[in-house]
């Protein structure tokens, strides 16, 4: 049996330029050899099995609810999520508040399948649907001389119990390099399964960056910032040596207390529990380009 988790994204995806070509390059050659256009997946790729949706939403990490796998499912159907606005400020050229229905009506709404990393080892794939983080801040327009995006979760405690405690300082923030922001595989997030996203999976609209560690991610967005200096994040104040700016999936560079090198596919039974971990979660040909000449070990 092939090892799924070693295929890639399928034919269901937005390809990436570079396999779009391929693919094209593949079937030209297919055709003038006289095999026409068969259908079906390029090379080994067999495609991505993704997690049932069961699965995906029963099983969170969004502290500001608990911080037990179960407690986001269980209160995270408090919090309000209509109207929404993002705030989106700092270096563009068109400050504002913007509505999330605004916001939906002006993107191009696609599915992606993506492998999801967590720090902790578990790991899943989910088909998302979502938005170019890159097409909403070209629709707001980045100054020159902005080098980061930052990020922040709603902060309304009434409906979030868990930010009662300390446990984070709250609210979350989260930040990207502006070239990682702008990637084509950086997404917003505002379905699973072509539904709305659910609340505990960071409705209405949560970061999704597939190549690094799932608290990249962060749910229920209500401010985006262009900034020239390194923001802060949630993880890295807690802890800035076991959780650095970057976060990169590396199974090369562990965690200081557990190794990074293999994984657990939630769902996957007995055969996915010691999964190799892939760098840069399986899209190296899409983003090493991007940390050329860093050491990563450094800039974990
Ligand atoms: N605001 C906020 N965003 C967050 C978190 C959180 O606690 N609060 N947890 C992060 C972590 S650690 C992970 S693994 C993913 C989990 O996303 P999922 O529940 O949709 O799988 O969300 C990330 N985004
Ligand atoms: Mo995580």
């Amino acid at each position: 049996m092939a090892y799924r988790w070693e295929s890639d994204l399928t034919d269901d995806d937005v390809t990436p330029l570079s396999s779009f070509i391929n693919r094209r390059q593949i079937m030209a050659g297919m055709a003038g050899m006289g095999l026409g256009a068969i259908a079906g997946p390029v090379g080994a790729a067999a495609g991505l099995d993704p997690n049932t949706w069961e699965e995906i939403t029963s099983y969170n990490n969004f502290y500001e609810f608990g911080t037990s796998k179960q407690d986001p499912a269980k209160y995270a159907h408090q919090m309000t999520t209509s109207p929404w606005k993002v705030t989106i400020d700092g270096m563009v050229d068109r400050p504002g508040e913007y509505s999330f229905s605004d916001i939906m009506s002006k993107m191009k709404i696609e599915k992606r399948i993506y492998r999801f990393r967590c720090v902790e080892t578990w790991s899943m794939v989910v088909p998302w649907n979502g938005f170019e983080l890159a097409d909403l801040l070209n629709m707001v327009g980045v100054k020159s001389g902005a080098k980061y995006v930052s990020f922040e979760t709603l902060l309304r405690p009434s409906e979030m119990p868990g930010t009662r405690y300390n446990v984070l300082a709250w609210p979350y923030v989260e930040g990207l390099r502006l070239d990682e922001a702008m990637n084509p595989l950086t997404i917003m997030a505002t379905g699973i399964y072509n539904k709305p996203i659910p609340n505990q999976n960071g409705a209405p609209l949560r970061l999704v960056v597939p190549w690094k560690y799932g608290y990249k991610s962060i749910k229920s967005i209500v401010k985006i910032t262009l900034t020239d200096i390194q923001p802060p994040t949630s993880w890295g104040r807690y802890s800035t040596n076991e959780y650095g700016f970057y976060s990169n999936v590396n199974p090369e560079v562990n965690h200081p207390r557990w190794s990074q090198a293999s994984e657990k596919r939630i769902g996957g039974g007995l055969l996915a529990r010691k999964m190799p971990t892939l760098m840069f979660n399986g899209y190296e040909k899409e983003v090493a380009a991007m940390y050329k000449g860093m050491d990563l070990g450094k800039y974990h």
